[in-house]
């Protein structure tokens, strides 16, 4: 198939606030372009500043009472209704995520499902919300709790699922009552801007969701120190998600934090190993390495570690890497410049620093279909010590680290063994390794016999250590916590002053 052609068509997009597409105050845009192809201009985006952010606050804040008076199952069919131009627009939000990001075509299709699922899911909680009713200690009195919105969020959404992450965020805190401003990254506003024209399309009203793009300081730091603002929730780097926090706890804001992760494949002696090899190439190179959940430490029995390494080797040899609109692609590029530098940083720390045998890949692609786009080879280390930095540290990229083990127990204590703690996996056919590893791994993902990655929006998503602050989204009794607020409720109905623990029960009255 031929090469896609540079388009030659330059959009130019706008804020979304109070229900208006608007420019940004300072006029100033930022240029997004294809990371496959970078003569290729996707459009140009705002680059917001505090003064945007105050207005599209301003406009959450005016439309918040409004929103939260509108009963929660009304609130819910918008959400469907959401769901279902999100179906009918899949496969043009899936290729525009593509062109923006560089995934390959069946994976946008599925960070857009997941939006897609997340949605109907959220709307399903319209008609639940539940609270409880509890007994009094007191007679003639009844104690129950309900949900209340917490208010105004604050969102900050990563590039690498750059529909799925803002709907985990978004569509249970509609749900809840809440308004919201989002501020994408910058390297993909336009999958935001296209989630939020169907939310718009839905008849979502004027000011309950705002759109800031732009930079991180220039934009999102603003969202996370104003006055209106209730919660903050972010998804992105550790040490961003610190600055996020340390501001949010010096406003006196909720926050809610998913950041980074170094997750670990355990691959026992008696496991299937074409799985174990098929499950891996998927972990460590789908979506180019470049997930929170991405496999990317494997530390493998040492009785099957040469035959593992030769199927894996195998299979990586096999993987094509381009432009993820072809059809035969199965490795996009990275997100841009600065990440190609950082990953190609991290090759030679690996082998250069750490001494660790390069044994597959470590370049960067610039020939022919790759010339213009941020494109690397998939990288096998191998002879990986547990302690060495490429086994230690987020890369985010097609780079993966094989640390031979003796047995179950040194599997889980490498695995554990590093500061995050979000996705974790073993392959065995053993019932009794399986659930030794499930209780023992300090993740807040595990899986049997499949990679790291693959969530579903149904169940916790998030990590324990320097992952995340103990919050998890999707799951929505989860979600629910980060969104809503308690509020307790006593009725006294006796016509009589009752002092709790005060007055004595008298049994014989
Ligand atoms: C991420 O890892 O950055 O679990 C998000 C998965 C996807 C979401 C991943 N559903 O792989």
């Amino acid at each position: 198939m031929a090469q896609a052609k540079p388009s030659t068509k330059t959009e130019t997009y706008k804020n979304y606030i109070g229900g208006r597409w608007v420019k940004p105050a300072s006029g100033q845009m930022l240029e997004n372009r294809n990371p496959a192809d970078t003569r290729e201009l996707i459009g140009q985006f705002p680059a917001s500043t505090d003064e945007d952010v105050q207005a599209a606050v301003a406009a959450a804040h005016e439309a918040f009472p409004k929103w939260k008076a509108t009963p929660a199952p009304k609130r819910a069919e918008m959400l469907y209704k959401l769901g279902q131009i999100l179906i009918d627009r899949k496969e043009q939000y899936s290729i525009e995520m593509t062109r923006e990001m560089g995934k390959v075509l069946k994976e946008a299709r599925g960070d857009v499902q997941e939006a897609i699922d997340m949605t109907f899911y959220a709307a399903g909680e319209g008609r639940r919300l539940h609270g409880y009713t509890t007994p009094s200690e007191l007679q003639n009195k009844m104690a129950m709790c309900v949900r209340q919105p917490v208010g105004l969020c604050a969102m900050i959404t990563p590039w690498n699922f750059p529909m799925a992450i803002p709907s985990w965020k978004m569509m249970p805190a509609l749900v809840c009552g809440n308004t919201l401003v989002i501020k994408p990254a910058e390297d993909t506003p336009l999958s935001t801007i296209n989630l939020v024209k169907a939310a718009e399309a839905a008849g979502i009203p004027p000011g309950v969701i705002n759109v800031v793009t732009g930079l991180g300081e220039a934009a999102g730091a603003p969202l996370t120190t104003h006055r209106d603002v209730r919660l903050v929730s972010f998804t992105g780097s550790t040490e961003t998600g610190r600055i996020v926090s340390t501001n949010a706890a010096q406003h006196g804001k909720l926050c809610s934090l998913e950041m980074g992760g170094k997750n670990v494949i355990m691959i026992m002696d008696d496991a299937d190993l074409d799985l174990a090899a098929e499950g891996t190439v998927w972990g460590a190179f789908g979506t180019t390495g470049q997930r929170c959940t991405a496999s990317s430490r494997i530390v493998v029995h040492k009785a099957v570690y040469k035959q593992f390494v030769e199927k894996l080797t195998e299979k990586t040899k096999a993987l094509r890497v381009g432009n993820g609109l072809k059809k035969t692609v199965e490795v996009g590029p990275v997100i841009n410049q600065a990440a190609v530098d950082k990953i190609l940083g991290y090759i030679e720390i690996g082998k250069s620093h750490d001494g660790a045998t390069l044994h597959l890949g470590g370049n960067r692609l610039t020939k022919g279909e790759h010339k213009h786009g941020f494109f690397i080879e998939p990288t096998i280390f191998t002879d990986v010590a547990p302690n060495m930095r490429i086994a230690q540290e987020e890369i985010f990229g097609p780079v993966l680290s094989i640390i031979p083990c003796n047995d179950l127990d040194e599997a889980i204590e490498i695995g554990n063994g590093v500061k995050y703690g979000l996705s974790s996996s073993i392959y065995t056919q053993d019932v009794n390794q399986a659930f030794t590893a499930m209780e023992r791994m300090y993740t807040g993902i595990f899986y049997v016999n499949s990679a790291t990655i693959g969530a579903e929006v149904h169940l916790p998503f998030g990590g324990t250590k320097a992952t995340g602050n103990g919050h998890r989204e999707g799951a929505m009794a989860s979600s629910l916590d980060i969104f809503s607020e308690w509020k307790a409720i006593y009725v006294d109905y006796s016509g009589r002053l009752q002092k709790a623990q005060i007055d004595v029960f008298d049994n014989r009255q």
